[in-house]
């Protein structure tokens, strides 16, 4: 088999995908059923909601949502303020997760749902292989390098002030987002490790003292069903010592998680925002037929670096890591593919991103390549994550 085609759809299937990890011996049958379910949906793509994703329909390049920013927000300004309580705080740093209602007003939902339903109608093509394989409805990472809505979002809604507060950071740098649309199959348990080139764990020197290197956020634009559609999280669980740092899907009994029996399940309601650490363990319930019908759950969800952070790949295939920087291991995370969003957004790196220059490029898929052939055990791990399959006993609780 001539290997370019299918590095590329490798490359493109992992994008799509959503962790990396190791895989334990017993779960390969059924990754390797599940890799050959992707490849024969991806040799087709086909989208529940009628949008042509095939890819001559499909758009490449820079997008620009036609959303009106709500008023009074203008191009410079920092992000709107979000006052975080010291309540809020201590729940982030002892349960390992928070929830924070009413983080958008109503204009704001209203230009976040005409973006994603912008973004959703005009599909880009880093969308294609996670669409396809209908995991969700539609899925996007990096979609604010590609989309000027998402960018301006990100650079002047109250998020970055709400994030800020919780670490009480001073500054702040988006280290990777993902657009997702309706989780038609859920994750089984695991932990969050595609969390940008950053050790969002806190596990090296670079980190030591700190007690939130990253956080992982989560905004939904719509309010969730009772029981599926939002996060569940392990109570205490990012302060486990057995899960491995490069470990996706864990096994709570052996992963000693059983020791974390009480589970946190919130009901965020559209507009309300959802913070945890990045050990957190956590999965999420797509509905029992894995249809969202008619029904609506559009969640845009990120990490990011806290304070002073170190570009470290640690020799990880990270999917927000696909361009072109010249940063070397260990260097400050300085750089327009990681913009500052708080205390304010920088004009210049505003610049390199509109005019296309944070995009992915060939680098930064040859980066992405060998560092997944380097670990491509790990690769196959997050098909684990949604494999219904995969040790359905040990996780579903
Ligand atoms: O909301 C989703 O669809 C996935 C949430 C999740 O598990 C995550 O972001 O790690």
């Amino acid at each position: 088999m001539n290997s370019a085609p299918w590095l590329l759809l490798a490359c493109a299937a992992a994008v799509a995908g959503y962790q990396v990890g190791a895989v334990a011996p017993h779960q390969r049958s059924s990754s390797r059923r599940s890799a050959h379910r992707s490849r024969r949906a991806l040799s087709s793509p086909a989208m529940k909601w009628g949008v042509d994703i095939m890819p001559w329909s499909v758009e490449y390049g820079q997008q620009a949502a036609p959303v009106t920013l709500p008023e009074g927000v203008v191009e410079g300004m920092p992000p709107l303020p979000f006052e975080i309580t010291d309540e809020q705080r201590r729940t982030l740093l002892e349960d390992g997760a928070v929830h924070i209602p009413g983080l958008l007003d109503e204009e704001w939902l209203e230009y976040l749902r005409g973006a994603t339903n912008w973004q959703v109608e005009n599909p880009h093509f880093w969308s294609i292989a996670g669409v396809a394989s209908g995991l969700y409805d539609y899925i996007q990472r990096s979609v604010w390098a590609s989309n000027d809505a998402f960018a301006n979002f990100l650079y002047y809604s109250p998020l970055a002030s709400a994030l800020a507060g919780l670490a009480n950071a001073k500054e702040l740098r988006l280290a990777t987002d993902l657009l997702m649309v309706n989780p038609n199959k859920g994750f089984k348990w695991h932990q969050d490790n595609q969390n940008g080139p950053i050790d969002a764990f806190g596990t090296t020197e670079s980190n030591a003292g700190k007690e939130l290197p990253a956080l992982r956020w989560w905004v939904t634009m719509d309010d969730t069903p009772a029981d599926h559609g939002a996060p569940v999280y392990l109570k205490g669980s990012h302060k486990n010592t057995q899960v491995s740092s490069d470990a996706v899907f864990v096994d709570l009994e052996k992963d000693g998680l059983l020791a974390y029996p009480e589970l946190l399940e919130f009901r965020p309601k559209a507009g309300d925002l959802i913070v945890w650490h990045a050990r957190a363990i956590h999965k999420i319930d797509g509905p029992t037929d894995q249809d969202w019908g008619s029904s609506r759950r559009r969640v845009l969800g990120g990490t990011v670096a806290v304070d002073e952070t170190q570009y470290l790949t640690m020799g990880r295939a990270l999917f927000s890591d696909m361009g072109s920087h010249g940063l070397e291991e260990g260097a400050p995370l300085n750089h327009p593919l990681f913009p500052k969003i708080y205390p304010v957004s920088d004009p210049k790196e505003r610049a390199e991103r509109a005019a296309g220059r944070c995009t992915r490029t060939s680098e930064g898929m040859q980066r992405l390549a060998s560092n997944m052939f380097a670990s491509i055990g790990e690769m196959m791990s997050w098909t684990n994550v949604v494999n219904p399959d995969a040790k359905e006993t040990a996780n579903s609780r």
